[in-house]
């Protein structure tokens, strides 16, 4: 099929899935257009069967802010009337799902019959688009889209209760290529670069906005260091940053804290790590918490949103209230005081990967676009 595929290219986890889902689509033959204002991140080849179009804006003094939304659906037309483009699959319903809405009445001016998948995220339900300066496009594009997707169980039944949506939203969890992991586990992994053989070592990767807590991820290292030798690695770049390094300078931990930035090869940097920690105020899916379980890693999370459809309390890991670090450190710590009850978790987190596997949610996906295609 020929898919065009709108996201935001950046590290966030709906521009990650988005990347992943179109690179697979392309291994299987299909052919996929990327359409967004930057290549994206994780996109790390091109082919006859996977194309990067660049929105590009045209800055205007006039305006304050540009209207980027028009451009995308003007962008939108142009490749889907070029690439005889059969769906589009917009990821993020702010503005995405709006602007493939205008470019799907364009293309029907001129005889053209696009249909529109949207997959909800999260935040774009969340955090921003249920606030009234958006509710009302945000509900409008979701119900004129033609399949609507959400990342969890959770993040459905807060669409629904937040918005009058009139349509039955499709669960389809992120998912992971374990193949990736598993080869990162081999001997490159070099985990004495990092720390002593008696050390353990912790991990948190995220924008480091404020929805992630990343002081609470300084908060339960300090707690779980002061009883088992270990390391922080912090991966990502974000406004919290600082206030991550004022407290753990504060506390005195700065040293065993290393803040790595943005990294593209998250599958190498989580090969070394025994536990990750996700403290969310609230999180629809946690693909960074899935990411590090397909690298056998177990998880301290707290029990908001979808995370306890992907941390099982007690078996993968465990689930605290959010602000509750002490409760997280206190789980931390009973799974990393011995080395037998630590591998327990941390294969039972990759075992129940599994079910998220890329081979169990790419033809998912296929029927989706395949049951939009013999409806035009
Ligand atoms: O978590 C972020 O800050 C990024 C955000 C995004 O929209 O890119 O991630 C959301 O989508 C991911 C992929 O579906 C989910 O795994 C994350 O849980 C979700 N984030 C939140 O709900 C806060």
């Amino acid at each position: 099929m020929k898919i065009g595929i709108v996201c935001y290219p950046t590290f966030g986890g709906s521009g990650v899935v988005a990347t992943e889902l179109g690179m697979a689509l392309a291994n299987k033959g299909h052919e996929v257009h990327f359409i967004t204002y930057n290549q994206p991140v994780r996109l790390d080849f091109l082919s006859h069967k996977l194309r990067f179009h660049q929105v590009l804006i045209e800055e205007y003094p006039l305006f304050e802010y540009q209207p980027y939304e028009l451009a995308l659906s003007s962008k939108m037309v142009e490749v889907v009337k070029k690439y005889d483009i059969e769906v589009l699959h917009v990821h993020y319903a702010i503005p995405h799902a709006y602007a493939a809405f205008m470019a799907k009445q364009m293309l029907k001016e001129k005889g053209i019959h696009i249909k529109v998948v949207t997959t909800l995220h999260g935040t774009d339900i969340t955090l921003v688009g249920s606030h009234p300066t958006y509710k009302t496009a945000v509900e409008f594009s979701i119900n004129n889209s033609d399949v609507v997707t959400a990342v969890s169980n959770n993040l459905k039944d807060t669409t629904n209760n937040l918005f009058t949506i009139d349509k039955e939203i499709q669960v389809v969890y992120n998912f992971i290529d374990t193949n990736k992991y598993d080869k990162a586990q081999g001997e490159d992994c070099k985990r004495g670069a990092l720390a002593k053989p008696d050390e353990r070592i912790l991990t948190h990767i995220s924008n480091f906005r404020p929805v992630k807590r990343v002081e609470d991820v300084v908060r339960i290292f300090n707690e779980v260091q002061k009883e088992i030798p270990s390391k922080l690695l912090l991966i990502g770049e974000g406004p919290d940053r600082s206030k991550a390094e004022k407290l753990a300078r504060k506390l005195g931990v700065k040293q065993k804290i290393y803040f790595l930035g943005n990294s593209t090869e998250i599958d190498k940097i989580l090969c070394y790590s025994d536990l990750f920690l996700l403290p969310s105020q609230t999180e629809s899916f946690g693909l960074a918490a899935l990411e590090a379980m397909a690298a056998k890693t177990a998880v301290i999370s707290t029990n908001t949103g979808g995370l306890p459809e992907v941390n099982i309390h007690g078996k993968t890991g465990y689930l605290s209230n959010v602000g509750d670090y002490k409760d997280m450190a206190q789980n931390a710590i009973s799974i990393l005081r011995e080395d037998a009850i630590l591998e327990k978790f941390k294969l039972n987190a990759k075992k129940h990967t599994r079910k998220f596997s890329l081979q169990n949610i790419l033809p998912v996906y296929e029927d989706i676009y395949q049951s939009c295609y013999e409806s035009k």
